[in-house]
């Protein structure tokens, strides 16, 4: 059923999204479909092959002989197999993508001149791959880590590429420093162990040693680094950016990306079991949603501060490690970016696509922001080492502008370029390059001064009044959240050096989550101090809190509905009809997946229901919500299922909403009775955990319930 209705949605969404989309039809062009009934395969010449599975060899009936060297089917078969993989992204290597449009719903021409942020005629297409940081390709989607959230914009004028994060600011503020970061944290060079964690004695070490990182690592332990979907975190350009005018202003600029779905995130014990059972869990996500037509959407917005204002603020704001506070410096939102279609095929779209900072349109500049200084050389050097120095050219990364240059030849060039001449100018082509007014890029005159040295200017020195500010800007749970996280790390480091002075570090920015964390990890919490005094300030846009979705919707929420022989059929049916209208995906759970039947149908002549999975093939960490419709033999079943009672348990540990009716009432009660928890006569709520059931579900209560026990999930 939810395949089906995948397969309907998936036509309708391909139609409506290829028709405008230019980018789309430029990838037509470079695309062929396998799924045709009347190929016959050839080798790479075009020859067409008799036979694809025996190596041409001297043999009789009764002997098999050696493989023939001359078999040249054969050995390019084996040649193209043994050449599939290329190196893997230095970091960024696991992630997805998918390509959308971007809409703006304001110009932003007081501020600059570039067409896609002017234009509200415009539909720019776009191309988006979200990844983890340290983890190797095939690792898993839900371990602690920054989120990457590369945009590429294919403007009339070129691309545009945002390459940012799910975190608004970063490790270091030199790039200089970027190896030391990455391999302290990717894992450890002996033994090359952990896996995609930071959880290991030397990225605490660093931490410990680089005080600069001490807001982000504050971040990383917070819930923004355990997302529950990639269509549910914001992303953040991180660096200073310009964007110039007409009247050649110039302004400094941060952009944001706010998700419409608000931001979410897993609970952490969540996190860690989807790993194991499912390491794909984002990509799915992502993927199902934009198959069923449920298209996530951000609202894009623009922070900018006038040239002249630069040094008005108590932080430096070319410092990366630094938020621009929204009290200070509002977010201004402007467009909308929404993913709409899937990829046709993962490696030549989202592995081959590359992103460059210092690929920039006119109205867009850079700033002296030194990380990014350092990415701008860092992309493009690393294209070439990973795609090859014609890294452009492949059909992913083209621009849908015409390009015409004479850098030429190189590894797999494949233009064809047509002339006698290959420099310029030359005598049939003299015709300068554009000027401003045509459309060519005019770097900023900006007034330069200095003296030439290897040194930082003085705001960039301070390291913790942001991290308290958003620590003291989190909510109580997600201050216990980061305590928790912090505790985890520090446990899976075994050297004192490092845990212990880590906790001496949080102590600069809150003794008291410092002592909790050192009772926990080792350390003297009794020798630790307020030894920075706290300025106690908060700050808005912090907290996850501050992102309730605009419109609450269940909208590709999967809802696991456990049933067994004897089920109460009007309320499965009820439930699932509901829910399916509402856009959620139900997926029916039971012992075995094979026919099911309800109270009363008759085993013999009745249909039943195929199971979608049985309890042991899935579980429960898997969904938003479990529904359990009542029905006495059904419930007798699955009281006695080990396996059930521990999918309600742990539904109900990780804060998720669970529907029963009829007989699962007293089931899903008795299975997560806890000490303390008081269940009212009448609604069934368990108001003190924060999660509903009612033994009178209807369905609108129950789509409540899980928007409300998403929403508590967040904070409790
Ligand atoms: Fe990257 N980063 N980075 N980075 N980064 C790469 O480029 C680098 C930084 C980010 O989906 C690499 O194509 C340096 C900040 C994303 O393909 C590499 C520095 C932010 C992606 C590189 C930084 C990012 C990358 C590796 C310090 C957030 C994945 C593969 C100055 C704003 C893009 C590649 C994709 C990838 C260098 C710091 C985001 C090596 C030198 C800060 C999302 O070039």
């Amino acid at each position: 059923m939810a395949s089906q209705l995948l397969a309907s949605a998936k036509e309708k969404a391909t139609e409506m999204t290829s028709a405008k989309n230019q980018k789309i039809a430029d990838l037509a062009i470079a695309t062929k479909d396998v799924h045709h009934e009347s190929w016959r395969i050839t080798s790479d010449w075009g020859t067409k092959q008799s036979n694809t599975d025996d190596w041409l060899r001297v043999a009789s009936d009764d002997h098999t002989g050696p493989g023939l060297l001359e078999d040249g089917f054969a050995r390019e078969k084996i040649h193209r197999f043994d050449h599939e993989r290329i190196p893997e992204r230095v970091v960024h290597a696991r992630g997805t993508g998918a390509h959308g449009k971007f809409t703006l719903f304001e110009s932003a021409a007081d501020v600059t001149s570039a067409g896609v942020l002017t234009d509200t005629s415009r539909e720019t297409p776009v191309f988006l791959r979200f990844s983890t940081v340290l983890g190797s390709r095939g690792s898993a989607d839900t371990v602690r880590d920054v989120r990457g959230f590369a945009v590429k914009f294919y403007t009339e004028e070129g691309n545009w590429d945002i390459v940012g994060n799910n975190i608004p600011v970063f490790f270091i503020q030199d790039a200089m420093k970027f190896p030391d970061v990455i391999h302290a944290a990717k894992p450890e060079p002996h033994n090359e162990v952990p896996q995609a964690q930071s959880a290991h004695n030397n990225f605490w070490d660093f931490q410990y040693l680089h005080p600069e990182a001490t807001h982000m690592f504050f971040w990383t332990m917070s819930d923004r680094a355990i997302p529950r979907s990639y269509r549910m975190m914001q992303g953040f350009g991180v660096n200073t950016y310009t964007l110039i005018n007409d009247k050649n202003d110039r302004h400094f600029v941060k952009f944001i990306f706010t998700p419409e779905l608000g931001v979410h995130s897993l609970v952490w014990d969540e996190a860690l079991k989807i790993a194991g059972q499912d390491p794909d869990f984002h990509r799915k996500d992502l993927w199902t949603a934009i198959e069923s037509g449920a298209y996530p959407k951000w609202k894009f917005g623009i922070q900018v501060i006038p040239e002249a204002k630069e040094h008005d603020f108590d932080f430096d704001i070319l410092d990366a490690t630094k938020v621009w506070p929204e009290e200070l410096v509002p977010i201004r939102y402007i467009g909308q970016l929404e993913l709409n279609r899937n990829v046709d095929e993962f490696f030549t779209q989202t592995e081959q696509s590359a992103f460059c900072t210092s690929h920039i349109v006119p109205g867009i500049g850079f700033s002296d922001d030194p990380l990014l200084q350092g990415r701008n050389f860092s992309y493009q050097d690393t294209q070439i080492s990973r795609l090859g120095v014609n890294w452009e050219e492949l059909p992913i990364n083209k621009p849908v502008c015409p390009v015409m240059n004479h850098n030429r030849d190189g590894a797999m060039r494949h233009t064809i370029t047509k002339g006698t001449v290959n420099y310029w100018p030359n005598r049939f082509h003299s015709v300068p390059p554009a000027t401003e007014k045509e459309g060519g890029y005019v770097d900023y005159a900006a007034k330069m001064a200095g003296i030439k040295s290897r040194m930082r200017s003085t705001k960039f020195k301070e390291h913790k009044n942001q991290a308290e500010l958003f620590y003291n800007s989190m909510s109580e749970p997600e201050k216990s959240h980061i305590m928790n996280a912090l505790a985890f790390e520090l446990d899976h480091c075994d050297d004192p050096v490092v845990y212990e002075r880590m906790t001496t570090r949080i102590a600069e920015i809150d003794v008291d989550l410092a002592k909790s964390v050192a009772e926990m990890v080792g350390g003297d919490p009794t020798k630790l101090e307020q030894s920075r005094p706290k300025h106690n300030k908060k700050a808005k846009g912090l907290s996850q809190m501050d992102y309730a979705p605009e419109k609450p919707t269940i909208a590709t929420r999967m809802v696991a509905i456990m049933i067994a022989d004897g089920y109460d059929a009007v309320a499965y049916n009820g439930i699932k009809a509901a829910l399916t209208a509402a856009g959620a995906l139900p997926f029916t759970i039971s012992p075995r997946r094979n026919k099911i039947f309800a109270a009363g149908e008759d085993k013999s002549t009745g249909k039943g229901v195929v199971a979608d999975h049985h309890l042991e093939g899935m579980r429960s960490t898997l969904f938003d919500s479990v529904f359990v419709p009542g029905g006495a033999d059904s419930i007798a079943t699955l009281r006695k299922n080990g396996r059930a009672i521990h999918w309600i348990r742990e539904s109900f540990g990780h804060l998720k909403a669970i529907g029963a009716t009829g007989e699962a009432v007293q089931f899903v009660r008795d299975a997560v009775d806890l000490p303390g928890m008081t269940f009212s006569t009448d609604g069934d709520v368990v108001d003190s955990y924060g999660v509903v059931t009612a033994s009178q579900v209807s369905p609108n209560s129950f789509k409540e319930a899980i928007q409300m026990a998403k929403g508590a999930k967040d904070f409790v």
